[in-house]
């Protein structure tokens, strides 16, 4: 959307927010509020696997029926955390199948005793399909690992007698060729190889599939009446900020709405009311990038104010949403943020570190999002699932600009291309656009990773799916992420921006530093002479072990990983003043993949360690961003330390 006009805007508005959304209610992220408390249930759990053949004894017995240690041994188990890594037990790090957590949680008074409350469990992530009792009683399950699900159990703990529930959740991390990731289990039936009942767990992507409850656990309340939703979607008009809005509300008929959309000073620039409208704000501060401006990621905050009545009272609920106003729009060679050139120098992540593997750690994301800050890098793919809603706002609030990618990785069978895996894929891209439709960080969504883009059915299915995602969310541009070649790709004729992945001289001529400039020119001009799309080297890079040294460089050491990274930026640099739009390095840290003989512990190709060390390549880079953004952003000197941070973090 860009400049529209003040009439045009306003009619479309509403249109254009989010209504294509098939999914009932919204998931609005909980956050506290005079009408809203939250309780987090981290910490440890009891925990266990299910050993048995078939995996199904815990539903054979019905564990969920009674405290966990009554039908076996526990272990101890944070959350969050994955739970692969935090023990000595082999067999618990490679285990596929069932596990149960369990915790008994001491509710408030109030929240049994007030039939207007209402209390709700969310889980912000459970890897891979999981199945959750309240009690004893069932009341939630959910497939995929990567977004968060909730179940109203008001109900529930406000009839017994009781001030504590306990809470049961069965995850299976088991992946099929319809699920997403795809996977595959192969059962090993040669008895003179492979002990009785041996199967393993194929993936086609390159990192481990740690399981577990990863993201917070949490109750929140909310008053029976409650905002359920909001959308909103912002332009520009001259200096003028256009802010349109839509709430949606459960639990009554009859309510009013007013908004106040309030400045970073909390002075309250604009007012609204009802349940869709359109907030005009003179002298807006627009949402900028990191680097891009001097004041980057301005956030305003929508208060939306809901008042009713229930059994004779007035009730309230307050909702606070950070918003940024800010444009994207993309032509046939540039993407634009407010109608700016943007150029994305920045990284593909992880969610990966030592012990808690995929687990969210507060620590872990502010170490990450100040390594980004001082490589100078200003955007980030969150390859290759959603992440946490955490890392999100701080994106939001650090001006770093995301590509949003689902868990579509690893699409290679044809089987997985098929109306079962797409009809899964519709979903879950409905579950990422309701939940990260309001941050302004994110600017394009990616629906896949890799997918055999040249097989003849991924055509119906990415023109399906990205049909479908666009509709869902027409303000941001759509993309997926190929390494197919560029006359047999058939998902490329829908994306609004090519990413291409590719490791010249690392997969291919190993050793040859000497064929990338050629190699990736050739790859740059063959997608742009088919398409006119802009493009983004969505991935590139080496395998690198720290202190490792050879010069001439050879593969795995420090040098060679800098030398592969320079030629590629010779021709980048050449590039980018054509179509080229971004390069985003492969990869942030090390992380952690299957066992292989081309791994030495995990994909080695960070341009940091695990740890979150430097290798050489990460001094290189930081060179590079920095003096890309002081070419096409506001001036800035490296190393620069802008104070981020002052405004103080809310739920
Ligand atoms: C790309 C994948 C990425 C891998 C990387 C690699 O998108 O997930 O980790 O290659 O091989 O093909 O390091």
């Amino acid at each position: 959307m860009r400049l529209a006009s003040l009439e045009l805007w306003a009619a479309l508005a509403p249109l254009l927010c989010g209504c294509a959304l098939a999914l009932p209610g919204g998931l609005l992220y909980p956050r506290e509020s005079p009408s809203r408390e939250r309780k987090d249930l981290g910490g440890l759990w009891s925990f266990r696997a299910d050993l048995s053949d078939g995996r199904r004894r815990g539903f054979e017995e019905q564990w969920y029926r009674r405290p966990l240690r009554e039908s076996g041994p526990t272990l101890d188990m944070p959350v969050p955390s994955s739970f692969n890594d935090v023990g000595q037990d082999g067999q618990l790090r490679h285990f596929i199948g069932w596990v149960w957590y369990e915790r008994e949680v001491t509710l408030p008074q109030r929240w049994t005793q007030d039939p207007s409350t209402r209390v709700v469990l969310r889980i912000g992530s459970a890897h891979y399909y999981a199945i959750v009792w309240v009690n004893g009683v069932h009341v939630a399950e959910h497939e995929g690992g990567h977004l968060p699900f909730e179940a109203d159990i008001s109900k529930l703990v406000q009839s017994g007698p009781l001030d504590s529930c306990r809470i049961t959740i069965a995850i299976n991390n088991t992946l099929t060729p319809h699920t997403l990731p795809p996977g595959t289990i192969r059962y090993q039936n040669d008895a003179s190889k492979y002990p009785k009942g041996y199967f393993v767990q194929d993936i086609n992507f390159d990192f481990f599939n740690y399981a577990g409850l990863h993201r917070p656990v949490l109750l929140y309340t909310t008053p029976t009446a409650y905002i359920d939703d909001i959308t909103v979607n912002t332009d520009v008009d001259r200096d003028t900020g256009l802010v349109s809005y839509q709430i949606s509300v459960q639990g009554s008929e009859h309510f009013e709405l007013e908004v106040r959309l309030m400045d970073e000073d909390g002075k309250v620039v604009v007012q609204g009311s009802g349940a869709q409208g359109l907030l005009l704000v003179p002298a807006a501060h627009l949402w900028w990038p990191y680097l891009m401006h001097e004041h980057p990621a301005y956030l305003y905050s929508l208060e939306v104010r809901m008042t009713t009545q229930a059994a004779g009272r007035p009730v309230s609920d307050f909702y606070v949403l950070p918003v940024g106003i800010r444009t994207v729009r993309v032509t046939h060679n540039q993407f634009l943020i407010n109608e700016q050139p943007f150029y994305f120098h920045g990284v593909n992540k992880h969610e990966d570190s030592d012990i808690r593997g995929k687990g969210f750690d507060w620590p872990l994301l502010v170490k990450d999002f100040n390594l980004l800050r001082w490589l100078g890098a200003n955007s980030f793919r969150t390859s290759h699932y959603p992440y946490a809603e955490e890392v999100m706002q701080l994106c939001d609030r650090y001006g770093i600009v995301v590509i949003d990618e689902c868990p579509g990785v690893g699409i290679v069978l044809s089987q997985s291309l098929g109306n079962e895996s797409l009809q899964h894929h519709l979903e879950v891209m409905e579950e990422l656009v309701r939940r990260d439709k309001n941050h302004p960080a994110v600017v394009m969504w990616s629906v896949a990773n890799e997918p055999a883009s040249n097989l003849e059915p991924a055509g119906y299915y990415f023109k399906t799916l990205i049909t479908h995602t666009k509709a869902l969310d027409p303000s941001r541009p759509v993309t997926f992420v190929t390494n197919s070649n560029y006359a047999t790709d058939r998902g490329v004729p829908y994306v609004d921006v090519i990413c291409v992945n590719s490791y010249f001289s690392w997969y291919h001529d190993f050793g040859h530093l000497e064929v990338i400039q050629p190699q990736l020119q050739t790859q740059f001009e063959s997608w742009y002479k088919t398409y006119q799309k802009p493009i983004i080297q969505s991935e590139y890079g080496a395998e690198t072990i720290p202190g490792f040294h050879e010069d001439p460089p050879l593969m795995f050491s420090e040098e060679y990983q800098k030398g592969l990274l320079q030629q590629y930026h010779l021709v980048l640099d050449q590039k980018r003043k054509e179509y080229v739009v971004g390069e985003l390095i492969w990869n942030f840290a090390d992380f952690m993949t299957n066992q292989s003989p081309t791994r030495a512990i995990g994909n080695r190709k960070g341009i940091f360690t695990r740890q979150r060390q430097p290798k050489s390549a990460a001094f290189l880079l930081r060179d590079r961003y920095w003096k890309l953004a002081n070419e096409t952003g506001s001036h800035h000197s490296v190393p620069e330390l802008q104070s981020f941070g002052t405004r103080p973090f809310t739920f």
